[in-house]
């Protein structure tokens, strides 16, 4: 008879042999896809050549420069070479999916980047990786602005770099153009999708890596409706250690009040999968890609807008307005840094009370808000009352007529079918924007420990939200006014559930806020000191106005 241990010994052998056997077929699988890596142009990339420029010395023509200036490490960024292995951060099921293409002839693609001083390292990986991860066929051209970067010999050496590197794509179109004088990243991209030829226009920052098998899943989408623009998702790369990481399939794109950009969490809807695309209120940030006729007929992006942001979302806006969607599409993956500061200048302010970038963007915020938001623009200047002194210097005749002739929806549409999330904060909101006494605006300082009475002018000065429902007074940073022990009046987080609530909760009298838990009033009898006293109807102290009151109908 045989006992257990012996009767088990040939199949321990067998299996043995078989993870030795597996190890092996892993082990030759690994060797093939790295030799498949550099058997891409990439093996090509470094070749040098008498009258070309070879990589080393590309980079090394880098101007002098502070050492901050491009806002992540440049010194790493050189040293990492021209294209690296990015991690799959795609879904498994991306990967194996089929992928139903339309043909190259009637879908390829222009790729339209615009930069002004990106670091010749940077800019170099962003090309390459487009050109050896997307497929050739669809590759209509490469249009490359310079906006009137310092490194005057940049698209000099870039041209003969890639002509050593990629002279073989004979149908590779390849525009760079400089603009002299820098003209911002709209006027740039503008100009760039009026020279393309492509079906489609993609807008790429300079300082992305884009990732294996990014335009398929774009492709597949775009081609089943012609209104739609679609944005990959965003994978984040570290500034200063430049690694690459997964960016989440849970969040899309939205604008609060002020037209500030936010992440929003999304819900997954039952049998929905986190690689399947998704509808967003707005672009996953500037890179997106549509039909060039199609962004063309829509105005492409207003070209009143300076320098500087919120075209996307005015883009996004004009979208689904006048009959497209957007969608973000988490099979695709393009890397992208997210500086934490600007890497450039803007123009000299007027208004001292706001920063050159402040200003920058609150002006174009303005044009989108009179352009596109209809009546609800009082939001927006409740809670940006500084855009009110910008001037602008045209009408909006030219939108108005783009609106009739799109026939496109009011902006309530957009609230109903698009953004729930911009409508319920609308909904739910009883009072917005500055809250005034007499001259002065109370105001949360930076760190949220003091309440101060301030100018109403300053920049920075705080926005409240008062909410119908729970009473709570919030500023932007969700902190709350509350009245805390020995009638002191307290900034602390809002709280989420009943008891933490009632000391939070206030409500209207006329133009007084009584604390309901206390039954006092918020007075201001010194001028500059705010404290709780009796309720005492007419006291000009205790009389506080915010920015725009909503009348409801109750
Ligand atoms: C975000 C968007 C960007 C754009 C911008 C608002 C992402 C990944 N990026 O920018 O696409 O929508 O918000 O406008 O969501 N540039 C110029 N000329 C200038 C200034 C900038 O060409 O005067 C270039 C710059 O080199 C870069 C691109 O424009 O390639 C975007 O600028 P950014 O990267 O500083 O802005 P970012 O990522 O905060
Ligand atoms: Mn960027």
């Amino acid at each position: 008879m045989f006992s257990g241990r012996q009767f088990c010994r040939p199949r321990r052998r067998v299996f043995y042999i078989f993870v030795f056997f597996i190890c092996n077929l892993l082990f030759v699988f690994l060797c093939i896809s790295e030799w498949g890596y550099n058997d891409l142009p990439a093996s090509e990339l470094n070749k040098s050549s008498d009258h070309h420029l070879d990589y080393r010395e590309f980079i090394s023509h880098t101007p002098e420069r502070p050492r901050d200036l491009y806002q992540y490490n440049l010194s790493l960024s050189d040293s990492l070479g021209v294209v690296r292995k990015l991690p799959t951060t795609r879904h498994y099921r991306c990967i194996t999916q089929p992928y139903n293409l339309p043909p190259p002839f009637e879908s390829n693609l222009s790729v339209v980047i615009s930069f002004h001083n990106e670091a010749r390292s940077m800019l170099l990986r962003t090309i390459v990786s487009l050109l050896i991860r997307t497929p050739e066929d669809y590759l209509h051209e490469l249009i490359i602005l310079d906006d009137g970067s310092e490194d005057v010999t940049l698209l000099d050496d870039l041209k003969r770099w890639m002509g050593s590197v990629f002279w073989a794509r004979d149908h590779l179109g390849l525009i760079l153009r400089r603009n002299p004088r820098r003209m911002g990243l709209i006027w740039s991209r503008n100009r760039g999708a009026s020279l393309a030829s492509g079906y489609y226009v993609l807008f790429l920052d300079s300082h992305c890596e884009v990732n294996e098998g990014w335009l398929e899943p774009l492709l597949e989408r775009l081609a089943l409706n012609p209104h739609l623009a679609v944005s990959p998702l965003l994978d984040p790369i570290d500034p200063t250690t430049l690694s690459y990481r997964k960016g989440s399939e849970l969040l899309k794109g939205g604008f609060d009040w002020s037209l500030h950009f936010h992440w929003l969490k999304r819900q997954l809807a039952n049998h929905e999968h986190p690689e399947m695309p998704y509808q967003s209120p707005v672009f996953a940030g500037g890179v997106l890609m549509m039909s060039r006729e199609w962004f063309l007929k829509l105005g492409s992006f207003n070209s009143f807008l300076k320098i500087w942001g919120g075209e996307s979302i005015e883009l996004a806006i004009k979208l689904w307005l006048c009959g497209g969607q957007i969608e973000i599409v988490p099979c695709s993956r393009i890397g992208h840094i997210f500086r934490r500061r600007h890497a450039f200048d803007f123009p000299p302010q007027f208004d001292q009370e706001l920063s050159s970038a402040q200003e920058t963007y609150l002006h174009n915020s303005k044009i989108i808000a009179e352009s596109w938001l209809d009546e609800y623009k009082n939001m927006f200047y409740a809670l940006r009352p500084a855009a009110r002194r910008i001037p602008l210097d045209h009408t909006y005749d030219e939108m108005q007529k783009l609106r009739r002739e799109l026939q496109c929806h009011p902006f309530e549409w957009y609230l109903r079918h698009v953004s729930s999330e911009l409508r319920m904060h609308f909904d739910e909101l009883s009072a917005t924007g500055t809250l005034r006494n007499e001259d002065r605006c109370l105001h949360a300082t930076q760190n949220d420990t003091h309440l101060i009475l301030a100018n109403c002018y300053r920049g920075d000065i705080t926005q409240w939200s008062m909410l119908g429902n729970s009473g709570q007074l919030a500023n932007q940073r969700e902190y709350c006014l509350g009245v805390g022990f020995r009638s002191q009046i307290i900034l602390e987080p809002c709280g989420r559930n009943e008891s933490t609530r009632k000391s939070q909760r206030w409500m209207r009298l006329g133009t007084q806020l009584l604390h309901a838990e206390t039954h006092m009033c918020l007075d201001n009898p010194l001028k500059d000191r705010l404290e709780m006293s009796t309720c005492r109807s007419n006291a000009a102290s205790q009389s506080f106005q915010f920015a725009l009151e909503m009348e409801r109908q109750t």
